[in-house]
C-alpha cells in the first residue's frame, strides 16, 4: 500500500486569494483520484530556509509522497497522475493528449493570464495583454465548441489544469464573450471532487483566521 501524500500549503493568506491558491489544484486531483492525503503548511509571513529548499521561489505547493517531493503544481498534478486513471489515460495516444493540454494550460494560457492579471490590478485603461490573451481564449473556444473535454474524450487532469488557469479570468468576465469556453469552466468546477477541494481550502484559512484571532468584522 502506497503511502498517503502530502499537499503543502501556507498556513495562511490574506483574502483575496483564497480559492485560488494552487494547492486547490492538488486536492482537486487527489479528490478525483480517491487517494487519501493530508495537508501540511509552511508560515505565509516567514518563508525560511526549509521552505525554500522545498520550493526554490519560495512559493505553494508542493507534495511530499513518501521520498518523493515535488513542487510546481503541474509537475505535482503528473506525479498524482500517475496514480490514477482517472485523470491521466494509460494508453500511449492518450496519454500524449493529456501531457501536451496540460503543458499547454500552463505554457501557452496561464503564462498570459497571470501577467495579464498582474497588469490587471492597477486598474490600467488598456492592458497590454488583452489582446494576446483573447487569442488563446479565441482558438480555445474553437477547441471547445467541438468537444465536451480537451484530451481523450473525457475529463483528464488536464481539464483540472485548463480549468483551474482559467477561473481568474472567468471571475473577471473575461470569458463571457466565450460560451463554450465559460461553460467548459462550469462544467469543471461542478464536479463534486473541485467543490470539496474549493470548500477544504475555504475551510482551512478561515480555521488560520480563528487560531490568529481574526474575524470577519
Ligand atoms: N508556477 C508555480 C506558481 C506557484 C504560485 O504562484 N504560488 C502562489 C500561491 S498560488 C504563491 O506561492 N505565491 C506567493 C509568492 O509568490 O510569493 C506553480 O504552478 O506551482
Amino acid at each position: 500500500m502506497p503511502e498517503q501524500m502530502t499537499i503543502w500549503t501556507f498556513d495562511w493568506v490574506p483574502k483575496g486569494p483564497r480559492g485560488f491558491v494552487r494547492d486547490l489544484r492538488l486536492r482537486w486531483a487527489l479528490e478525483e483520484a480517491g487517494l487519501p492525503y493530508s495537508v501540511a503548511t509552511v508560515p505565509f509571513e516567514d518563508r525560511g530556509p526549509d521552505h525554500i529548499a522545498r520550493q526554490p521561489f519560495g512559493q505553494v505547493p508542493f507534495l511530499e509522497d513518501g521520498e518523493v517531493r515535488v513542487f510546481e503544481s503541474g509537475a505535482c498534478l503528473l506525479h498524482i497522475a500517475e496514480r490514477s486513471e482517472a485523470l491521466m489515460p494509460r494508453d500511449p495516444k492518450g496519454r500524449a493528449e493529456t501531457q501536451q493540454w496540460l503543458v499547454a494550460a500552463l505554457n501557452s494560457v496561464e503564462m498570459v493570464t497571470v501577467p495579464w492579471w498582474f497588469i490587471n490590478l492597477s486598474d490600467p485603461p488598456e492592458n497590454p495583454l488583452a489582446g494576446w490573451m483573447a487569442q488563446r481564449f479565441d482558438r480555445l473556444e474553437a477547441v471547445l465548441k467541438e468537444r465536451e473535454w480537451l484530451a481523450a474524450s473525457r475529463f483528464t487532469v488536464a481539464d483540472l489544469m485548463m480549468a483551474d488557469a482559467l477561473r481568474v479570468p472567468k471571475k473577471l468576465g473575461r470569458l463571457d464573450p466565450y460560451e463554450a469556453l465559460g461553460a467548459y469552466v462550469s462544467r469543471a468546477c461542478s464536479r463534486p471532487a473541485f467543490r470539496k477541494a474549493y470548500r477544504d481550502q475555504l475551510a482551512h484559512f478561515k480555521a488560520a483566521d480563528a487560531a490568529r484571532g481574526l474575524t470577519d468584522a
